[in-house]
């Protein structure tokens, strides 16, 4: 039987195997030419997901996007919806985003209750997942998009306890997000206080744009990054983002067979 994201993931966090999620802005992506060739890119980097969505879509190019995806590659499709108008039930999975770190209610439950009874009607995999903003900007498009403040880059100890409570309401995955795009990624001082405080697997995701970044992210306990904008300059920086994840898990291998 083939088994479910979430319990793949789990395992993999267990056995500290780390994975790489590409995200797929389908607004920012409308030519098929190069997102074919970011599709065989992705199959040669052996990319674990793909994540598809974004904070503001302005084509109705959901369906196409990930029908493209699915002519070319077996990597799970998983929705990473800035809102409950981006749902399409041919994804594999639905990262199901409570945003923890904000306090307005309709993106911590309202959306939610929404979209409910259209996603319990579908075969696709619901992914309960405490979503947390990180950074400095009070004024970035998504705390813009989101009306909600992000948590300080350097509150540590407000990330983690942040986690936990998500943890401790039953959330199964853990997203720390600094924004697409941003020049400083999440501190590894904060993806590490968040690891050493709950056991979901977790989620890191914005300005990761090289391998040096990718390998400290993983380093400080992220089970899965997210590249999303670098791609959109370069696609070819890919290829060392996933050298890094295989050295990690490389690594992780090696100790765990010395212990
Ligand atoms: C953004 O976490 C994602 O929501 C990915 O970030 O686009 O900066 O890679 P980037």
């Amino acid at each position: 039987m083939t088994r479910s994201i979430l319990e793949t993931l789990k395992e993999r966090t267990a056995g500290n195997r780390k994975s790489l999620a590409v995200l797929i802005d389908p607004d920012t992506i409308q030519e098929a030419g190069s997102l074919r060739n970011l599709l065989d890119l992705c199959q040669e980097c052996c990319v674990d997901y793909f994540f598809v969505g974004g904070s503001l879509l302005t084509h109705n190019s959901l369906s196409s996007i990930i029908q493209q995806i699915r002519n070319v590659t077996d990597i799970p499709v998983i929705l990473f919806p800035g809102n409950n108008m981006q749902i399409d039930l041919s994804a594999d999975g639905i990262l199901f985003l409570s945003l923890i770190s904000g306090r307005n209610p309709e993106l911590l439950i309202g959306q939610h209750v929404v979209a409910a009874p259209i996603l319990k009607g579908s075969n696709m995999e619901i992914l309960p997942t405490g979503y947390l903003l990180v950074g400095n900007e009070r004024n970035s498009s998504v705390a813009y998009m989101s009306n909600t403040n992000p948590i300080p880059a350097d509150k540590y100890s407000v990330a983690a306890s942040t986690a936990m409570a998500g943890e401790m309401l039953g959330l199964q995955l853990i997203y720390l997000d600094g924004g697409s795009g941003v020049n400083e990624c999440i501190q590894p001082r904060m993806i590490a206080s968040v690891k050493k405080n709950t056991n979901c697997p977790l989620i890191i995701g914005g300005g990761i744009n090289s391998k040096e970044k990718a390998r400290s992210v993983l380093r400080a306990g992220a089970d899965v990054i997210v590249i999303g904008n670098a791609l959109e300059t370069d696609p070819h920086v890919l290829i060392p983002i996933a050298e890094a994840v295989y050295e990690v898990n490389q690594a992780n291998n090696l100790s765990a067979k010395r212990s």
